[in-house]
């Protein structure tokens, strides 16, 4: 059922594979015809305008945009304390990775009397993107939130869509995850609305105003990822999240089973997820199909599975060898990368582009979602090849410090005026002149 990309017999370079291997098409640069009147809205009208957006997109329009702390501890304490036990051991782990992340500033002596610093620190204040259409994401809050507290991040909000259901407030087990984390400020606001409101800030009495962040981070569809673009310069933003991807590496010695409940598990997400299969076992590729049309009728999402399977953007890729299936996933760069091969560590080590790497039969991508430690919000579309998923590291700057002494400054004083006159510049020149007239 996942349709077939024959590449044996061929070693396709790079190019040609990034022309060839199936992906998702996401039309941000369209949406964002209907995303720039709404941000453009939210900044003249603010909260008004961001209501009138939530009862527009999300069909309700919630009694206040500010979760009350009342409704957010209620959450918690309701909570079923299986989800409890759970979440507390999914930030529990996720403390111990991202509290490792964390770098300290490094100072360069240049020369004698003349150093560089480079000081990390925290943005002051970022907002974090939690989703709630297809499925509600208290994960996400987790993996938003941990990382920028671990950072040391001073202010932090989480925005999540009302909820038709909920009374107009964010899915209770969204809100029951802030609380666990500690993060009381919480709105209810979903889509290209919320990182507006993020971007622009609005007034309100009280709690009711909405301070702008410096910084928005996390998943969303195409109408966040839409938002993101337009308003990047005036936020810093994590990526543009496209649907979510898993690409299996497997030979032979694969279990097919294993295999196609983790195709099945991310393609659950979205009917545009990417799941893709690269081996060089025919055997294998046969097997995982049946496995896959087996447990498609069975699991709870199976229309969303589906089409996510059959639709353009999946495959099963046929190689030679492990060596050209490695030259594939590398082109491909996927968000989640899974190796099922022998000596599935050694595989691993070769991987330049992916997200995240899963490495053999016992570290499934759900782990990752969830449990493992590490970050689950990673670089779809590609963007594997050149970003990283969040960590601490995305919610620091690092800040050169110079201080140089007068003496280091003569040093090489002279060396900046020749390059200021190089470059025609000369009062570059002059302000090193201005304090060492000897050096003319
Ligand atoms: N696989 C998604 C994250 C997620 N899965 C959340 C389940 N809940 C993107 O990495
Ligand atoms: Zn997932």
């Amino acid at each position: 059922m996942i349709p077939v990309l024959d590449l044996r017999g061929r070693a396709p370079g790079v190019r040609e594979l990034r022309g060839t291997l199936p992906r998702a098409e996401l039309d941000v640069e369209a949406a964002l015809a209907t995303v720039r009147p709404v941000c453009d809205d939210v900044a003249a009208r603010g909260a008004a305008a961001v209501l009138d957006a939530s009862e527009r997109f999300d069909g309700v329009r919630p009694d206040a945009l500010r979760v009350p702390a009342g409704v957010v501890a209620a959450a918690l304490h309701d909570l079923d304390p299986d989800v409890r036990a759970a979440l507390d051991e999914s930030i529990r782990r996720a403390r111990i990775v991202h509290a490792d992340q964390r770098r300290s500033d490094t100072t360069t002596t240049v020369v004698d009397g003349g150093t560089v610093t480079e000081r990390w620190v925290p943005v002051d204040r970022v907002g974090l993107y939690v989703p709630g259409g297809r499925a509600v994401y208290p994960s996400s809050v987790v993996m938003n939130v941990v990382p920028a507290l671990l950072a040391g991040v001073g202010s932090l909000a989480v925005a999540s869509p009302p909820q038709k259901d909920h009374g107009g407030w964010p899915h209770p087990t969204i809100l029951a995850a802030c609380a666990l984390l500690e993060v009381d400020e919480v709105w209810a606001m979903g889509g290209a609305q919320a990182v507006a409101a993020f971007a622009h800030g609005f007034d309100g009495e009280g709690d009711a105003q909405l301070e702008p962040v410096n910084l928005v981070t996390g998943p969303g569809n195409i109408w966040v990822a839409a938002a993101k673009r337009l308003l990047k310069g005036l936020i810093g933003i994590d990526a543009e999240a496209g649907p979510t991807e898993i690409a299996i590496l497997a030979d032979a010695t694969a279990d097919p089973d294993h295999v196609a409940a983790d195709l099945i598990s991310q393609a659950e997400h979205d009917p545009l997820a990417a799941a893709v299969l690269v081996t060089d076992s025919t055997d294998l590729a046969d097997a995982v199909q049946a496995a896959v049309s087996r447990r498609v009728g069975e699991t709870k999402h199976s229309d969303r599975v589906r089409e996510s399977l059959t639709g353009r953007q999946s495959a099963v890729v046929l190689v030679d060898d492990v060596e050209v299936g490695l030259d594939v996933v590398n082109a491909y760069a996927a968000e989640h990368l899974e190796i099922h091969t022998a000596d599935a560590a050694a595989v691993a080590a070769r991987v330049r582009n992916a997200g995240a790497v899963f490495v053999g039969t016992w570290s499934p991508v759900s782990l990752g979602d969830y449990c493992a430690g590490s970050n689950h919000v990673l670089p779809t579309g590609g963007c594997a090849t050149h970003s990283s998923g969040l960590s601490v590291q995305s919610f620091l700057r690092g800040i050169h410090v110079v201080e140089y002494t007068e003496a280091a400054l003569r040093d090489v004083g002279s060396h900046v005026v020749t390059l200021a006159r190089a470059e025609d510049l000369p009062a570059h020149g002059d302000a090193v002149l201005a304090r060492l007239p000897d050096l003319a």
